[in-house]
């Protein structure tokens, strides 16, 4: 169920601001279809957006999305029953290629995810980036004004670090706040970007008034930056704020879930319980097992270690050839950049190989799928399976190690899980691994293998407990719990001043002895929170 706006929030709208947008016109030879991208965030938001009647400001990315816009850049949405209003902005092809392949995935992404190898900073793509984040300020900057109430300006991600203190500049005194959705590096790591863009970068992001990452480790190291890099910015760790000249920026922890609801009656429909049956007679019959995994192909997701890993097994055990099939869904995804065509062509040429070296007449080890494939399959994918394996080398949260919990209804599979996933600090009774050592990670699939089914059974409904505790719904309703508390107590700190300057007007007093809220020997953090 979607949570109610917690007050004051019930009296305000939302304007998001993210890289993709909720709603995309595509067209081809035989018409024009409205897409809407799978995933977590847009079935979160589409409800709270359409009852808030907001504005989501979103890049124009649909082939078909300039015919199907205004001339002022919007349209109502959804389609087909508008309820609020997608402002599209466009970009151009260099700006896309600066802005998004650019800084943002070959930059910030692998720096994020602490995988440097594959970090590249150009100048040109930070001038692309700066430029492309104070169009989408402006067109947000323009909502906030258009706005008959005050909105609150919910920022997305890694896209947009500059948005928030371009924002504060050009419509001030306007709530913003951001979800970071990947891990944020300690300052070792961010320093390998040249020291002004550094600068830039955390400045942008103090510009909010909340930020808010999956862990609390993430926000520390976003503190601990801040704290080297920006001396002049009085940080308190302990309450987990900053203190600058104009507002205090508070950050926290709110790790994102799923629609549990969404996906376990997506598994339990009479299509999904047709499709496992039919996985389980292809792949799970006569005592074989079956494994899954599903990813976009990211080098953050720790494909090639996973094959790495299965290859060892049936090389030092071939007792286990034949005892179970591993599916691997792995999607291509930004293949525009040299790091992931290549990382495509090595997981390929991966599977192929240990196909030719274990397989049997009657028995393929690995079955690679590389189309992406919609929610109602992966459910039953994950429904079917006896065990899920997620391997990311780095990775804010990881939806798949949820979106399997909840898919499995029949309580048999096992999550071997990274504990390099934000979800390996949350969930409790899956097998954590280290995808880095291949051996380890070897020995606990063939302990996956061997779990006896009290003890699946055992493990999964703790963590199908806990994770119906933590839905997306809870994500959602504590984060705009946490804005509303920071503008409660904003109003009634404007209400006390206001009280105590009509007093000092009404019988002066001598002067007080004043604490500067800049000084960093004195930071008075506690004012506004
Ligand atoms: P992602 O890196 O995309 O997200 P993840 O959290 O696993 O990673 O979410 C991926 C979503 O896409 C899931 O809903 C999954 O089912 C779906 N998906 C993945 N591969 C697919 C495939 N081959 N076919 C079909 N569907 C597929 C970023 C961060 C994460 C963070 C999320 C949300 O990198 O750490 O959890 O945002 O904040």
């Amino acid at each position: 169920m979607t949570p109610d706006l917690p007050r004051p929030l019930d009296r305000r709208s939302l304007i998001i601001l993210s890289n993709r947008e909720p709603y995309e016109h595509i067209g081809d030879a035989s018409g024009v279809a409205v897409r809407t991208p799978a995933g977590g965030l847009v079935s979160a938001l589409d409800p709270t957006m359409r009852r808030t009647a907001g504005v989501w400001v979103a890049w124009g990315s649909g082939s078909a999305d300039r015919e199907h816009t205004g001339a002022d850049g919007r349209l109502p949405v959804p389609p087909a029953e508008p309820a609020y209003t997608l402002r599209r902005v466009f970009l151009e092809p260099r700006e896309v290629e600066g802005y998004y392949q650019g800084f943002a995935n070959s930059a910030l992404w692998p720096l994020c995810h602490l995988l440097i190898q594959h970090f590249e900073f150009r100048a040109e793509h930070w001038e692309r980036y700066k430029a492309v984040n104070e169009r989408f300020a402006r067109a947000v900057a323009d909502e906030v004004r258009r706005s008959r109430d005050e909105p609150l300006v919910w920022v997305q991600d890694y896209h947009f670090a500059l948005a928030p203190q371009m924002l504060r500049a050009m419509v001030p005194g306007t709530f913003i706040h951001q979800f970071w959705h990947i891990p944020f590096p300690p300052p070792d790591i961010l320093r390998l970007l040249p020291s002004g863009t550094v600068d830039s970068l955390l400045r942008g992001m103090l510009g909010n008034d909340l930020l808010e990452f999956h862990t609390e480790r993430y926000a520390r190291n976003f503190l601990d930056c801040v704290s080297q890099f920006c001396p002049d910015i009085a940080v308190d760790e302990r309450r987990l704020c900053a203190q600058l000249t104009d507002h205090t920026l508070q950050v926290g922890a709110f790790p994102i879930s799923i629609d549990v609801e969404m996906y376990e009656t997506l598994a339990a429909s009479p299509t999904s319980t047709t499709r496992v049956g039919t996985w389980r007679e292809r792949y799970a019959g006569s005592g074989r097992q079956l494994g899954v995994s599903v990813d976009r192909l990211d080098y953050t997701k720790g494909i090639p270690e996973r094959l790495r890993a299965l290859d060892l097994l049936w090389t030092r055990h071939p007792e286990l050839r034949e005892k179970f099939t591993m599916l691997v869904v792995a999607t291509p995804s930004r293949s525009d950049l040299p790091a992931y065509s290549r990382l495509e062509e090595e997981v390929v040429a991966m599977a192929l190989g240990i196909n030719e070296r274990h397989r049997t007449p009657d028995w393929t080890p690995i079955v690679l799928v590389t189309q992406s494939i919609d929610a109602e399959l992966v459910s039953s994918v994950f429904r079917a399976a006896d065990l899920c394996l997620v391997s990311s080398l780095q990775d804010g949260m990881n939806l798949v190690a949820k979106e399997f919990i909840a898919c499995q209804t029949e309580e048999r599979g096992v999550l071997v899980l990274s504990r390099f996933t934000g979800a390996a600090e949350e969930i409790d009774g899956a097998l954590l691994i280290n995808p880095f050592n291949v051996d380890g990670f070897a020995m606990a699939i063939r302990e996956a293998l061997a779990m006896p089914p009290g003890e699946r059974r055992e493990r999964m409904r703790r963590m199908r407990a806990q994770l119906r505790e933590a839905t997306i719904f809870d994500w959602l309703e504590a984060i705009l719990s946490r804005c509303a508390r920071i503008l409660d107590a904003r109003a009634s700190d404007a209400r006390s001043r206001e009280a105590r300057d009509a007093r000092d007007a009404r019988e002066p007093r001598a002067p007080r002895a004043r604490t500067d809220r800049t000084d960093p020997e004195h930071p008075s953090l506690g004012a506004s929170l």
